[in-house]
């Protein structure tokens, strides 16, 4: 393996990358209890998924760094490099992340806390079908088709987040939950929602980062084994490791990807949902985004129609 720590990798060893966020945003989960919002919020915030009890009220936290990830195949380097590296780097806003109980009684407050936020994490428990349902009724009576919340009201960025990846067997696919909570119907335009996005998610697992550990520090003392190093020098070694290892604050779980859509959503909604239309549409299609974000035109490839954000219909070669 050869790789060999200096003093210079003692740890701690963060540092910061670039200046903290001064901007503020307002972002809350929100979704059925046990989907995770608890688990995300502070997965988040302090890199772990603590055990966690229903939420009853809420919990708030100021979120201002991402947390360093590893990638899923990582290497021992990678944990030390990570490790240095102390946290992904300052988010461009921070994010006062608001969690609000999901249970079916205390729903009706959600209204409150989607008062001036400016996007929502809405999470789906993915691994388990028979709560989809309920995660639909969530979504649409006490949110989207709530008359409690006037139209002006509902939030403009809705990321759902399919959490709960990590959990082995049959998962709720994407295109499944964007099928059973009727996402197309129910953010289309006049919704209020100007850009939402489905992502997957594993907020609040850390097993598998575990299990590769382990066997990376097995073939590690195996390979010092065999070139002699004696047991108090591999423990050493191994201990630098450890600490590297437990000083990181989050795994390879999707966070960080949902979190930087997120912000560049908040950013600029328009284009970001145009940004996505386009991905999804034929190479032929055209989409055009009006500089100041204002509206979106797409001319099909069969080149029939444009729409734009405010609804209207207009021939293709006015754009
Ligand atoms: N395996 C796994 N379990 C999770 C994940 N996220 C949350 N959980 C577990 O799901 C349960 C409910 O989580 P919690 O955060 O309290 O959900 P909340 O009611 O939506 O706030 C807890 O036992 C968590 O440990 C995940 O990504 N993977
Ligand atoms: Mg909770």
């Amino acid at each position: 393996m050869g790789l060999c720590l200096s003093s210079e990798d003692a740890l701690p060893l963060s540092y910061p990358r670039s200046k903290p966020p001064s901007k503020e945003i307002r972002v809350t989960t929100l979704g059925v209890d046990n989907s995770g919002k608890t688990s995300l919020v502070y997965r988040f915030k302090l890199g772990i998924a603590p055990n966690t009890i229903p939420t009853i009220g809420f919990n708030v936290e100021a979120l201002s760094e991402y947390p360093p990830e590893l990638p899923p195949e990582f290497s021992l380097e990678d944990i030390v490099r990570a490790a240095k590296k102390g946290h992904g780097g300052y988010l461009s806003r921070t994010i006062n992340l608001w969690d609000a109980g999901g249970i079916a009684k205390i729903r009706p407050l959600w209204t409150h806390y989607i008062a001036n936020i400016h996007a929502i994490l809405y999470l789906v428990d993915s691994s388990d079908r028979n709560r989809l349902a309920e995660a639909k009724t969530a979504f649409h009576d006490d949110l989207f088709n709530n008359p409690r919340i006037p139209v002006k009201d509902k939030p403009k960025v809705i990321l759902i987040l399919a959490n709960k990846q990590d959990v082995p067997g049959d998962h709720i696919s994407i295109e499944e939950i964007k099928e059973a909570l009727e996402l197309e119907k129910t953010l289309a335009e006049g919704s209020g929602c100007v850009c939402w996005h489905v992502m997957p998610v594993s907020a609040g697992d850390n097993y598998p980062s575990e299990t590769r550990y382990a066997q990376l520090i097995k073939e590690f003392k195996d390979k010092r084994k065999a070139e002699g190093k004696s047991d108090v020098e591999i423990s050493f070694e191994v201990e630098k490791f450890a600490t590297a290892f437990r000083s990181l604050k989050s795994w390879g779980n999707g966070m960080q990807e949902a979190i930087m859509w997120l912000l560049d959503a908040i950013d600029n909604p328009t284009a970001k949902m145009a940004e996505l239309r386009c991905a999804a549409k034929k190479p032929t299609d055209v989409v055009v985004v009006d500089p100041d974000a204002s509206s979106i035109s797409v001319a099909n490839g069969d080149g029939v129609a444009t729409k734009t954000e405010e609804g209207a219909t207009s021939e293709a070669n006015q754009i």
